[in-house]
């Protein structure tokens, strides 16, 4: 019998497609997932020829978070569990490396996100959706607290009051409802979203990716720091930026009034 790889990856151009695979349970995380998934974003980070990732689902879900059919047998077992180590080992480093990532990470939600799975969207750059996908903030209704990074972004993305809703009532949030709450930026019809996605994250490919990595550096410090901090960090990147060829190359297009030729460099 041939075990289905969890993982998917693929290369198209300077893409990387990854498609969480466990179709039959919604592509819930378990350990050989998790594993794969912390690997190949480790892979996209260190690839300078990698411009833009994608990460998305098989079937007919992005992903219903922790696998918890491994944790009732957990639980079954007896014995104390320690989820924050399972958070510390399995999901933040899959958090941290999409937030640190010297280039774009684009979620392309194609069905439910859930738990995990959306702390996993919303820990991406960009988040886009199939126009039938939903958002679950589902860890109250399994008495849990939202985890992989979700209490520090979904706050920050839908608002104080909008985050609070989700996570306490744990509801569906419609594709339609996340584009007009900011939870994603766009949403494509079903037919139309996996060509729509190759579009954005290749055009994403060609760009600056340098400058990209240096404008994630800089958001990232100004959610995590003081004004004044920030101030001083954006003024060091601004510099880093403008000795850049991508640079050089964006102002000589400008003047000669022709699209810039970006290298990523
Ligand atoms: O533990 C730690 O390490 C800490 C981390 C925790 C973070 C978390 O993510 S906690 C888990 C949070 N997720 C959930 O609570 C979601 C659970 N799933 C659902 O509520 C529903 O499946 C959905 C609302 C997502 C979708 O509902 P529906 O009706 O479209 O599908 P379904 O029939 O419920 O699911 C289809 C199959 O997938 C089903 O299997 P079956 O009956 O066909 O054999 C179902 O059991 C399976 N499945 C769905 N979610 C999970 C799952 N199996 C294992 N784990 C899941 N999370």
């Amino acid at each position: 019998m041939t075990s289905l790889s969890p993982l998917r990856v693929e290369r198209d151009g300077a893409v990387t497609v990854l498609t969480l695979n466990r179709p039959d349970v919604l592509n819930a995380f378990d350990e050989p997932l998790s594993e794969a998934l912390n690997a190949s974003l480790a892979d996209c980070a260190a690839d300078a020829a990698i411009r833009a990732v994608v990460i998305t689902g098989a079937g007919r879900a992005f992903s219903a978070g922790q696998d918890l059919d491994d944790r009732l047998a957990m639980i079954e077992k007896g014995g104390e569990l320690h989820l924050g180590d399972e958070l510390r080992r399995r999901y933040h480093p899959a958090i941290a490396t999409i937030r640190e990532m010297r280039k774009p990470v684009i979620a392309a939600v194609n069905g439910v996100a859930a738990g995990a799975g959306l702390g996993l969207a919303i820990a991406c750059d960009i988040r886009v959706a199939a126009s039938s996908s939903t958002f679950r903030a589902a860890w109250g209704r399994v008495g849990l607290v939202p985890d992989a990074g979700s209490a520090f972004f979904l706050p920050r993305l839908v608002g104080w009051g909008r985050a609070l809703d989700m996570v306490l009532t744990g509801e569906p949030v419609t594709a339609d409802e996340a584009l007009r709450i900011g939870l994603v930026t766009r949403v494509w019809p079903d037919p139309e979203f996996p060509t729509k996605c190759r579009e954005l994250a290749q055009t994403l490919a060609r760009g600056a990716t340098e400058a990209f990595a240096l404008t994630k550096e800089g958001l990232n410090a100004a959610m995590a720091r003081g004004f004044a901090e920030f101030l001083e960090h954006e003024a060091d990147l601004q510099d880093r930026a403008g000795r850049t060829h991508d640079y050089a190359e964006g102002v000589r297009a400008f003047s000669q009034k022709r699209p810039a030729k970006m290298e990523g460099r």
